[in-house]
């Protein structure tokens, strides 16, 4: 079946959450969908007042623009527009525009009669976002302690807010979610390697089958983890590095407000050293 008439087969009606008929159709190759409007219309009105409001600071350079969030002062409340207000706003306009992102990808997912993996590991990604900037500074009594939207000024606010914890290093959540980081590249590196050597022969040689692939990793270290097995535990490796990233930041604050390096007298302390 050529790629054009399987897109004809599914391009039809029918699949969407709400709305019926209402924007289900496609412009040129995207589908477009009412969550696709609530995302297009929620991301430029975020995207323009960021610009309005770096129209009202002091600097153009696109590395300096910082859109702060409000002074710790004001809570949990509203803030005047320029003293942390765009910041709040442009925070719903995100998460409005995130979400609304993510339940086109469920749309699709319908239409095309496949699973939600896509869509629910987007979720993961959003979480750690909510928690940056809506659960962690809720628990914590301000919005104040969400991060500024400028590219140097979060970073600011990312070795300020490790070194508040003396040795961000030390927060066990933070170890988990660095490690399952670094084994999520390990193992792409390796899979996307493995599949290339496979199916990427040189001129004048075959491609070979997934039994090559399997033979390669038992002869190699004794086992497989199979080819569906591969995209599972790569799945599960990268929302581990997302979900243990949202557990680092939400336990610093909101449970645990000393350094990290003290954390770990209890394991000084026990009996058995
Ligand atoms: Mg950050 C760096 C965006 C949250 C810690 N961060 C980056 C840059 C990019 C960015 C400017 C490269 C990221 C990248 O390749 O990601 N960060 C960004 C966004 C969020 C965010 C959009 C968010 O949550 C909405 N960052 C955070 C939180 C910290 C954090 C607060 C923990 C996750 N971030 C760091 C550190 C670094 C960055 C530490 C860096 O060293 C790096 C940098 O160089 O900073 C100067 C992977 C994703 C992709 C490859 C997909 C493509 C993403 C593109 C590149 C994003 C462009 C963003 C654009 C400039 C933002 C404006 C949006 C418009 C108004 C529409
Ligand atoms: Mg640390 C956090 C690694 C040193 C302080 N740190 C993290 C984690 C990650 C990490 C585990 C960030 C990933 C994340 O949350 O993704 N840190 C890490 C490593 C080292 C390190 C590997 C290292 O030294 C080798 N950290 C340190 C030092 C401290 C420190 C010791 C500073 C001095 N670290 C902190 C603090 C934080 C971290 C503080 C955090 O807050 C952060 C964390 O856990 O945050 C949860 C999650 C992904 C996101 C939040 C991105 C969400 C993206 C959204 C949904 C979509 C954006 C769309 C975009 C706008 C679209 C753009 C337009 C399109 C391109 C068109
Ligand atoms: O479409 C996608 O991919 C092609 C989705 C996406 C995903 C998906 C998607 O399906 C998945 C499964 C993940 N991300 C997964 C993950 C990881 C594991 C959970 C995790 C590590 C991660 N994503 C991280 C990140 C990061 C990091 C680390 O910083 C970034 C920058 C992204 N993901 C980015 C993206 C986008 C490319 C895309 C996506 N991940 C989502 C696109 C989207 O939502 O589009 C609609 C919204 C807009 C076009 C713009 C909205 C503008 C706002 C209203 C204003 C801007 C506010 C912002 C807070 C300012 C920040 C300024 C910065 C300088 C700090």
């Amino acid at each position: 079946m050529s790629l054009l008439s399987f897109e004809r087969k599914y391009r039809v009606r029918g699949g969407t959450l709400i709305g019926g008929d209402l924007f289900d159709f496609w412009i040129g190759p995207f589908y477009v969908g009412f969550f696709g409007v609530v995302s297009a219309i929620s991301a430029i009105l975020g995207t323009a007042l960021i610009f309005y409001a770096a129209s009202q600071g002091p600097t153009w350079n696109p590395w300096l623009i910082s859109i702060n969030p409000p002074d710790i002062a004001y809570g949990l409340g509203f803030a005047p527009l320029n003293e942390g207000g765009f910041w709040q706003i442009i925070t719903i306009c995100a998460i409005v525009a995130f979400s609304s992102w993510a339940l086109r990808e469920v749309e699709i997912c319908r239409k095309l009669g496949m699973g939600y993996h896509v869509p629910i590991a987007f979720g993961v990604a959003i979480f750690a976002y909510v928690t940056l900037v809506v659960i962690r500074p809720f628990f914590m009594g301000a919005w104040g302690h969400g991060f500024p939207y400028g590219i140097f000024s979060h970073l600011d606010w990312v070795s300020n807010t490790g070194y508040q914890y003396v040795n961000f290093h030390y927060n066990p959540a933070h170890m988990i979610a660095v490690s399952f980081f670094f084994v999520t590249t390990f193992a792409l590196a390796l899979h996307g390697a493995l599949i290339l050597s496979a199916v990427n022969p040189k001129k004048g040689q075959e491609v070979k089958t997934p039994e090559y692939e399997d033979t390669f990793f038992r002869d190699f270290i004794g086992y497989s983890v199979g080819t569906i097995g591969i995209h599972r535990l790569g799945l599960f490796l990268a929302l581990n590095a997302g979900f243990w990233s949202a557990v680092c930041i939400f336990i610093a604050g909101p449970l645990y407000a000393e350094g990290w390096p003290e954390w770990w007298e209890w394991w000084r302390n026990m009996p058995i050293w």
